[in-house]
């Protein structure tokens, strides 16, 4: 019984720890995330746990103080007589099956969450490439438009004999250029798709992770809560070719107000890079 009550008190300890650590994806247990989806995730990620180890106590329990009990030395005699029970082999089915509906029921109705990208209230196509990714913003931001790839200072430090110490570099691997902003506090849908070989774009914070698979369109959607604005990094997450490390995902979560100035501020620029420049062209007087 101590030791069981160890076990608890253990595994207990790290759970609060990693609530400690909570919106982080440093701790020991997954990370709760910034979205209504990665908190629900958690929440049946921990349910289910649970029921592992009470099954785990209950089965482990039984055997330990089985084997200790009835040991030879005490004179035990095995049972021969016993070679079939209808009430057991019901007892034994009937339970593994109420505990996986116990744990299907909140599974499924998780995925028909995740799945459920109507009411988005802005859209992304995400396009994979090796190695970089292309944001393409649809409604309010539509015509923004840009790649986001790895920042240089890691591309510099990961190259053979570059003679930079990675551990120098701030976020080795993990930023980029150019990183995807969204609002916080508003259903965002993305259209993923790759223009070469299978991608996957994802950030644990966001509970999000899904396939960019050319010829494809995949659908993942996520809100970030409002008040969690910051940046959140991810990877690729489907082995993609010979630079698959690099190619990071950050995400740039601001509130709704700065995400609207962004978008003002990325249309401007695109505007006077695609504008004549003001300048008359040279005459042949001027080029004398
Ligand atoms: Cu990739």
């Amino acid at each position: 019984m101590r030791v069981i009550r160890a076990i608890a008190a253990a595994l207990a300890a790290i759970c609060l720890i990693d609530a400690a650590a909570a919106n982080t994806s440093n701790g020991i247990n997954l990370p709760i995330g910034v979205t209504s989806l990665s908190e629900n995730m958690y929440a049946l990620h921990m349910e289910v746990f649970w029921i592992c180890v009470g099954i785990a106590v209950v089965v482990f329990g039984a055997m330990i103080y089985s084997l200790v009990k009835f040991r030879r030395s005490q004179g035990a005699v095995p049972d021969t007589g016993m070679v079939h029970s209808t009430k057991v082999e019901i007892i034994w089915t009937i339970i593994p099956v109420i505990i996986l509906v116990v744990m299907a029921v909140p599974a499924a109705d998780l995925i028909l969450k995740q799945e459920d990208t109507r009411n988005s209230e802005l859209s992304i196509r995400v396009t994979g490439y090796q190695w970089k990714w292309q944001y393409q913003y649809m409604d309010a931001a539509d015509g923004v438009d840009f790649f986001s790839t790895l920042k240089r200072d890691s591309n510099f430090a990961r190259q053979l004999n570059s003679g930079i110490d990675p551990s120098t570099v701030p976020n080795y691997l993990l930023d980029v250029d150019k990183p995807l902003v969204i609002p916080s506090g508003t259903k965002v849908r993305l259209l993923l798709t790759s223009m070469d070989v299978i991608h996957a774009w994802w950030v644990p914070d966001f509970g999000a992770k899904r396939s960019a698979v050319p010829g494809f369109v995949n659908e993942l959607w996520f809100k970030v809560d409002a008040g969690k604005e910051g940046v959140y990094r991810g990877q690729c997450a489907a082995l993609c070719g010979r630079d698959h490390g690099f190619m990071p995902v950050v995400v740039d979560v601001r509130t709704p107000d700065d995400f609207k100035k962004w978008v003002e501020e990325q249309k401007a620029a695109s505007k006077q890079a695609a504008a004549p420049t003001t300048a008359p062209p040279p005459t042949a007087q001027s080029l004398n």
